[in-house]
């Protein structure tokens, strides 16, 4: 078994995601060929940096992350911090021969995006975006019935990312509401899962029309580093202008024919992780809902007339990663457990010399997406989405 050492860098949210994954790979996929070990971790402050090392088992810490970049000792670099954060690191640790994960977006600029992707053609080291709803594995399923024909040629999908965590006015403005850090608002934020989804089980989109709003114009600035997401309220604090998208709409072509309309927002009240996914085909339909994730319903045309309708999969052994998760389908499958086989299939892919999926060409082209919609909502108009061939490494209108 070979052991592979992370250096993690950012300890909020993701870094706790990241770290649990870490710890649930060989519980989960085992017998492992690659097993993760925590070697360090860096966080913006020497006390941020200890405190994280101790809480999610790294041997050490650092309040620089270029000493993690440097570490020859060091196999992966992974980037947990805020999107502006993404580019620098990444390219760096891509020139120092590291196996790269990034979580999503790719970047807070188109600019960055492709300078991510052009690193990581120059290297040979395995890179990967964290998308990792598309690790669900209802999702996986939904995957597996079209790729089967299941449900015919692809028409339509609709798909949704609804939150309020935002919706409170008194919710602070933290760097997710700062185009100079986050690039965009619920666009890049939340949108892109659903871009990711779309390109995974639709394949690429070529064109968009869409619009933006922002709602709240300025909020109640937060002074902590990692994005308290609404659960925390600075009224009283100081005001500061809020430069990106509070909720985005757009109706979207895909290159193989199909149509959809992607939407997300996080202002609306009483959602909270509301992904969702309407695929309709010319021989049946599937419907996913994060909030019911062990779920996938899906409706056949074959079916006969008086029983034709949705019916509920409960996922479990029998489906994709179903022999490394619970005995028993609808035991539950977590947050925690996408982020799992995400870092199980990076590991995997490192070990093996393979490729892995989505990685920076899959980030980049939704950066190319997320660009165009953003382009389409200054102009009112219908915009074509560039196109990443990942022979040559070119774009193309
Ligand atoms: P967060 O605000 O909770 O944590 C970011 C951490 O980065 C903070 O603890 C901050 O102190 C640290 N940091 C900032 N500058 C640093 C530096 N120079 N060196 C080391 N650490 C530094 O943010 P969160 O929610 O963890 O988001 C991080 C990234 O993960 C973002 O790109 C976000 O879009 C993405 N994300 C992805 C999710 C997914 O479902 N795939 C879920 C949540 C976030
Ligand atoms: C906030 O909208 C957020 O944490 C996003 O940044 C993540 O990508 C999403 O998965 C959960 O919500």
């Amino acid at each position: 078994m070979r052991e592979i050492a992370v250096g993690l860098i950012g300890g909020g949210f993701m870094g706790k995601a990241h770290s649990l994954a870490y710890s649930g790979v060989p519980m989960f996929f085992w017998p492992t060929e690659v097993l993760p070990v925590k070697q360090t971790i860096a966080e913006a402050t020497p006390e941020l940096a200890e405190d994280a090392a101790t809480r999610f088992g790294f041997a050490g810490w650092t309040s620089d992350w270029r000493s993690i970049v440097e570490d020859p000792s060091i196999d992966v670099v992974d980037i947990a911090t805020p999107n502006n954060l993404h580019p620098e690191m990444a390219i760096a640790a891509l020139a120092a021969g590291k196996h790269v994960i990034c979580e999503k977006p790719m970047a807070n600029t188109l600019e960055g995006a492709a300078a991510m992707y052009a690193a990581a053609r120059e290297s040979d080291a395995v890179s990967m975006v964290a998308f990792n709803y598309r690790r669900t594995p209802a999702v996986a399923l939904a995957k597996r019935y079209i790729e089967e024909g299941a449900i015919g040629t692809v028409l339509n999908l609709r798909g949704t990312y609804l939150q309020d965590w935002s919706a409170d006015p008194a919710s602070p403005l933290s760097w997710r509401f700062r185009k100079s850090v986050a690039g965009s608002g619920a666009v890049g934020d939340i949108l892109s899962h659903v871009i990711d989804l779309a390109h995974y089980l639709v394949g690429s989109i070529s064109d968009v029309t869409s619009l933006t709003n922002t709602y709240i114009p300025e909020r109640p600035v937060q002074t902590a580093g990692s994005d308290s997401l609404g659960n925390t309220r600075a009224e009283g604090a100081e005001t500061a202008a809020v430069d990106v998208d509070d909720e985005v709409l757009t109706l979207v072509k895909f290159a193989g024919g199909a149509v959809g309309s992607l939407e997300a927002t996080r202002n609306a009240w009483g959602r909270n992780n509301f992904i969702t996914l309407e695929i309709h085909g010319t021989e049946g339909s599937i419907y996913f809902n994060y909030e019911n994730r062990d779920e996938l319903q899906v409706c056949f045309r074959s079916d006969e007339g008086d029983r034709r309708g949705f019916r509920t999969v409960y996922t479990g052994p029998n489906h994709p990663n179903g022999e490394a998760l619970w005995p028993i389908p609808a035991l539950g499958i977590g947050y925690g457990e996408t982020k799992i086989i995400e870092a199980h299939d990076f590991f995997a892919a490192i070990a093996s010399g393979s490729e892995v999926r989505p990685d920076f060409g899959d980030g980049y082209q939704v950066a190319l997406v997320e660009d165009a919609i953003i382009r389409s909502a200054e102009s009112g108009k219908w915009t074509s989405v560039p196109q990443l061939d990942r022979a040559s490494g070119t774009v193309s209108s």
